[in-house]
């Protein structure tokens, strides 16, 4: 029977995800990459969810890729099995807000994992790195590609070519999460926060992340029309009439995610 490493459960309008592989810290292999993509695609499709987090353990989010796996394969084992591609990028495809709730340590893939999540909650103890270059590999999991986006080339460089560990505080300071909270209260606060963010309509949710992201892809002038575009389009939504009169008439919108 397949290992269960990944605990998926729902909390309200939020789907949460809780990686377990204890004795491991969370060091990511195949199963566990497989179960989380197929938890994310799940809440994504369910409609009674609007938001979803990610969250590990109190020692460790994810110490990164599962070295042992990975010590023996070669080129063609990793490429014929389209290694990463194949399981790592489920997480592109999700359409809701993702919220990765970090405590201790996020290292490799596993800092890697919590970069593709839209909004990153700390706790103090959070611990960041990408330390693949001291296993002579390289950030293969977009590393490389949204470190720099997320905190400026100089920051990124410092990252992975010196293995340079960022504490709650410094990641804080630099870009790379969005709030810093006491360890005893990060999955209370990250839970209210994707319940805050669930509470809204989620086509206008996955509107504003998809117009978020596209500003990583295009020129301004493309993203701003891509926006554009995206607030007419709200105006064919039941959603936005509904908030636009509840606020004239001062009483809390009831959205119907239509
Ligand atoms: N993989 C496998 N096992 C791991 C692990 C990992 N990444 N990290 C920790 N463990 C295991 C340890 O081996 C240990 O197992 P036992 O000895 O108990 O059997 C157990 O978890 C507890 O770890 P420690 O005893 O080391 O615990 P400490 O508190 O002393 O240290 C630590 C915690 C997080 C500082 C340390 O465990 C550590 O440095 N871990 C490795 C972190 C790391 O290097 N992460 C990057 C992994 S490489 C690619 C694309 C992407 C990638 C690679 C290739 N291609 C497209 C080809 C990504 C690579 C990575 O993420």
């Amino acid at each position: 029977m397949t290992e269960l490493l990944v605990q998926a459960e729902q909390r309200g309008r939020v789907g949460l995800i809780t990686l377990n592989r204890p004795k491991q810290l969370n060091a990511l292999n195949d199963t566990l990459m497989d179960q989380l993509g197929a938890a994310l695609l799940a809440f994504d499709a369910d409609a009674q969810i609007g938001a979803i987090v990610i969250t590990g353990g109190a020692k460790a989010f994810a110490a990164g890729a599962d070295i042992e796996a990975m010590a023996d394969w070669t080129y063609t084992d990793v490429y014929s099995s389209h290694f990463i591609s194949r399981n790592w990028e489920t997480i592109r495809q999700v359409r809701k807000p993702v919220l990765a709730a970090v405590a201790g340590f996020a290292m490799g893939g596993g800092c890697e994992l919590a970069l593709s999540c839209d909004i990153i909650v700390a706790a103090e103890s959070a611990r960041f790195a990408l330390p693949e270059i001291k296993l002579a590999l390289l950030p293969g999991a977009g590393g490389t590609q949204r470190l720099p986006r997320a905190i400026g080339k100089a920051k990124a460089m410092d990252m992975a070519l010196s293995a340079r560990m960022l504490d709650a505080q410094e990641a804080d300071r630099y870009g790379l999460v969005s709030r810093v909270v006491p360890d005893e209260q990060l999955l209370e606060k990250t839970l209210a926060l994707a319940t805050q963010i669930a509470g809204y309509s989620t086509p206008a949710l996955m509107a504003i992340k998809e117009s978020v992201n596209r500003s990583f892809e295009s020129s301004l002038t493309e993203g701003i029309l891509f926006e554009r575009r995206e607030l007419h389009a709200r105006f064919a939504s039941e959603d936005a009439h509904e908030g636009m009169h509840a606020f004239l008439d001062k009483r809390k919108p009831v959205f119907q995610h239509r």
